[in-house]
Formats: structure tokens, C-alpha cells, sequence
């Protein structure tokens, strides 16, 4: 089996205590791959320093090899935040209108790509496989392969790909495209995603496609593009169920909603999770059935992300507004209706959370993948389970269709998602989450990254 080499923006082993939540669902996949195949995990630290040197920071953290750099504070701004987080995360999830456009974004990108591939280059053996992880690193591909290196190289977007009728806002969006046909295999989460790029690359590349085998042909070069659902690493999850902490938070939960429903709510606090949107939901749902107010405790949990970017902060005071006048409109002396919790939890913590709650609420207005769905359906006791209600345009729907599917910007669809999970029958509970299950427990993440590393091993390199 040959090394494997993992490059992401972050390197972000998650500790003992399983506080990997609040990075994202990246940390936890990586992890479990790197374990497996004797491998290196790539990229920046997280630190700045004045002047950008490429010195390697190498460690072993919980039986992974990592190499890290330090960036300067330009390259954090015009890379991380900008070309990155300001204009490929919101385009990428269908936030035009939050997409800026800076020329110096652009060239912070590129040059930030281009220190990632000087300083991991002396790390590279000839027959290593490297797999490149999301959007941060779409060039790094092209640019490994103009200093000589001939690996497979394989990328993975854990984010949406974008209708090309999107995509074509972006400046230059040939030129990142093309530069990912350097990479020997390319995954996405989904078919729709998987559809709209092949669609790209027919129509604005002029690229030879074949859409059976996902086959891409262009300037010499064969790609091919697959989709890999990722999911979650579901043994270590149940583990973590099985904890002192684990059923210390489903019992606080419990007894402090008692006669009523609690449902959760787990994200990052991000625009493209759909939280206003969310509450807009519930109030209607309050406004539409005022008589249920006392039936049902919504519990938000939403540790703050990227807060020092614009829209991040304005996402988070519109949400505190919303959970406000809600609260404010009905609560009463005994009880209020929405729990805004402002910080992460343990993963123990969290399934404990999640098994206390008969209804999972995850309503993104646009998610790659989106983990919290499958996390709430492995947390759920087989007798008695809950109900999930998943917003369609999660990539985690074309899995699981047997939960209560939305359209997230509907609050009339949301209120009533809400109301039919209040009063499913437990029959009916058991038959839909009997399905889903399956997927989620067989679909593991060691799934996806055996399944995407078998096939990059396949591709031949050009
Ligand atoms: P994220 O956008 O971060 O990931 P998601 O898939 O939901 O979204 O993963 C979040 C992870 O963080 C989950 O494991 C969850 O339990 C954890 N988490 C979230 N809020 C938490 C909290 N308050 N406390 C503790 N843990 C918390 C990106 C893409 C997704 C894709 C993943 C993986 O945006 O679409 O599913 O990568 O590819």
C-alpha cells in the first residue's frame, strides 16, 4: 500500500477528548485515513509570522505524522479570508450576493498555494499517493505537477460545486477549473455536484466528457470525476454514546424539558446553515399552533465560526435577534421555547444531546455533505427513535430520503415538517429510521476514504 499524503488548510488532529467539532467535519475523516495507511498530514498551522520562511513544523499527534507552515498575515487575509472564505465558500454554497471579488485575493491565493507546494515538495516520495482536500487548494494539483512531481494526486471538495451559470461570475473561473484537471481523480459529495462540474467542463472548457465514467479529457490530460459521499466514522461515534459524559447530557436534557419534545439543532454558525431561516420556521410554527407553544424546546447549538469576517458577524447578531423575539414573544415565567447554546460540545456530549431529542432539525440552505444528519440518526435509541428533518438541498439528502425532507427557505414547509414530526407515530418513526441507519452505519467515513484512495490507486498517471 503506498504512503499517503494529506494536504488540507488546516491540520487539526481532534484530541483525546473528541473536541474536533468546532473545525469542521474534516478533522475527524482525515484522521481515521491517515491512521490506516502510514501518512503525513500537510498544511498550514494556524500560526503567522512576519516574514514567510517554509520552515516545516513536524510532529506525531495520536499516531498521525504532521508537517505544518506558518503564513504571513498577508497571506492570512488575501488566502484564508479572502479569495477562500470570501469568494469561493459563498459562491460555492450560492451566496452570490456575499461573494467578493478582490484581484488580491486572487494572487494570495495563488501564491499561497504555490508556498504549499515548495515547502511539501522535499516531503514527497516517488510512489506516495497525495490526496488534496477542498477548496483552499484547488491549484495545488497543477502546481505540484510544474515542479516534475508525476504522482497520482487525487482532491476532494467537501463543499457544493456550483451551477456553471454561477460559477461563470467568478474571474478566472476557467483558469481554476482547468488547473484541476491536473489532478489524476477528483471526488465530490454528491451526483448534483458531481453533475454540475462535468456540465463545466463540457460547456465553458470544451472538454471531451464522459458522463458513465465520469471520464474527463482535456489539453492531453485524462481526469476523472466521481462522487464519494463522505459519512461519519460511526464505531468510534456509538463509543463515545457509550460514556459516562455521553449519558450524563442526555439525562440534563431530559429532565430539564420533562413533558416536552426537545429538538436540536447542531451547526456551525454559518450562513449557509439556514439558522434564520431555521427560526423563521419555528415562529410560524408557534404563530400556526400557538396551543403546542408548551409541547416543544428547540435546542440550538451553534459555536461561533470565522468571526472575523464580515458576514459571519452579521449572521450571528441577525440569529440573536430572531432567538430573541421568539423567546421574547413566547416565553413565559416557566418556560422559554429556544435554548441558544454559543459553544461546542464533546462528541459524547453531543450524541447524548442528540438521543435526548425526538426531533433533529438540519435545514442548510446549501451543505456539501452536512454530518449532524447522520450523527443525529446513529444517535437514536432503535426502540424509540426521533425524527429527522433534513433540508433538500443538504447533500446528505440523496442519502437519506426517508427523513422528512424541506425546502429551507419555506417557513410554512418548515412549520409543518415540525408539526408532522410532533406527531409521527412511533410505527412510522421506526420504519423510516430502520432505513436510514443503514446508510449511515455502512456508509462509514473509512467507507469514502477506502473507496476514493482504491480508485486513485487505479488511475493512471499521465
Ligand atoms: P462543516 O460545514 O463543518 O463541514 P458538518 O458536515 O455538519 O459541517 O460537520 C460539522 C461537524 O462538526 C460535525 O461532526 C458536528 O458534530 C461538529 N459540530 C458542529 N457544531 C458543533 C458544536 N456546537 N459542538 C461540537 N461539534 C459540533 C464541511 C462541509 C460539510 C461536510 C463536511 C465533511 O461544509 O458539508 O459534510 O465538511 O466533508
Amino acid at each position: 500500500m503506498s504512503r499517503l499524503v494529506a494536504i488540507s488548510n488546516r491540520v487539526a488532529v481532534p484530541t483525546a477528548a473528541g473536541a474536533a467539532g468546532a473545525q469542521g467535519g474534516l478533522a475527524g475523516a482525515l484522521h481515521s485515513a491517515l491512521q490506516e495507511r502510514e501518512g503525513i498530514w500537510f498544511g498550514w498551522s494556524g500560526q503567522v509570522t512576519e516574514t514567510f520562511t517554509g520552515a516545516l513544523h513536524e510532529h506525531r499527534n495520536a499516531g498521525v505524522r504532521t508537517a505544518t507552515i506558518d503564513l504571513e498575515p498577508q497571506d492570512v487575509e488575501e488566502y484564508y479570508k479572502g479569495y477562500a472564505n470570501s469568494a469561493l465558500w459563498p459562491l460555492f454554497h450560492y451566496r452570490i450576493d456575499l461573494t467578493q471579488y478582490e484581484m488580491e485575493f486572487g494572487k494570495g491565493y495563488e501564491r499561497v498555494n504555490d508556498r504549499f507546494a515548495q515547502s511539501l515538495a522535499p516531503l514527497i516520495h516517488a510512489d506516495d499517493v497525495l490526496w488534496v482536500h477542498d477548496y483552499h487548494l484547488i491549484p495545488l494539483g497543477e502546481l505540484l505537477r510544474a515542479r516534475g512531481f508525476g504522482n497520482r494526486i487525487g482532491f476532494f471538495l467537501h463543499i457544493p460545486w456550483p451551477p456553471t451559470r454561477l460559477l461563470v461570475s467568478l474571474p478566472f473561473h476557467e483558469r481554476l477549473v482547468s488547473a484541476m484537471l491536473a489532478y489524476d481523480l477528483i471526488g465530490f459529495q454528491s451526483n448534483e455536484w458531481l453533475e454540475s462540474f462535468l456540465h463545466y467542463c463540457r460547456k465553458e472548457l470544451g472538454a471531451e466528457v464522459d458522463d458513465s465514467t465520469g471520464t474527463i479529457r482535456h489539453d492531453g490530460r485524462t481526469t476523472v470525476a466521481r462522487s464519494y459521499p463522505i459519512g461519519i466514522d460511526y464505531d468510534h461515534f456509538i463509543a463515545e454514546g457509550n460514556t459516562g459524559d455521553s449519558r450524563q447530557a442526555q439525562q440534563r436534557l431530559m429532565s430539564s424539558t420533562r413533558h416536552r419534545t426537545a429538538m436540536i439543532g447542531v451547526d456551525r454558525l454559518d450562513y449557509s446553515k439556514g439558522l434564520p431561516e431555521r427560526m423563521d420556521g419555528i415562529a410560524r410554527f408557534f404563530d400556526n399552533h400557538p396551543e403546542r407553544v408548551r409541547d416543544l424546546v428547540y435546542i440550538q447549538i451553534a459555536p461561533p465560526s470565522r468571526s472575523d469576517i464580515g458576514s459571519y458577524q452579521q449572521i450571528r447578531a441577525t440569529l440573536e435577534q430572531k432567538t430573541g423575539q421568539i423567546n421574547g414573544a413566547w416565553s413565559d415565567i416557566d418556560m422559554v421555547p429556544i435554548r441558544y447554546v454559543n459553544r461546542g460540545q464533546t462528541t459524547a456530549a453531543l450524541f447524548g444531546l442528540y438521543r435526548a431529542s425526538k426531533i433533529g432539525l438540519v435545514t442548510p440552505l446549501r451543505d456539501g455533505m452536512n454530518l449532524v444528519a447522520k450523527e443525529y440518526i446513529a444517535a437514536q435509541d432503535p426502540e424509540d427513535p426521533g425524527v429527522l428533518i433534513l433540508s433538500r438541498f443538504a447533500g446528505a439528502a440523496e442519502q437519506l430520503q426517508e427523513a422528512l425532507l424541506v425546502n429551507p427557505h419555506s417557513p410554512d414547509d418548515l412549520a409543518h415538517a415540525i408539526r408532522v414530526a410532533l406527531d409521527m407515530p412511533l410505527e412510522e418513526r421506526r420504519q423510516r429510521w430502520d432505513k436510514l441507519v443503514v446508510s449511515v452505519r455502512e456508509d462509514t467515513v473509512q467507507r469514502w476514504s477506502d473507496r476514493f484512495l482504491a480508485d486513485l490507486q487505479e488511475c493512471n498517471t499521465a
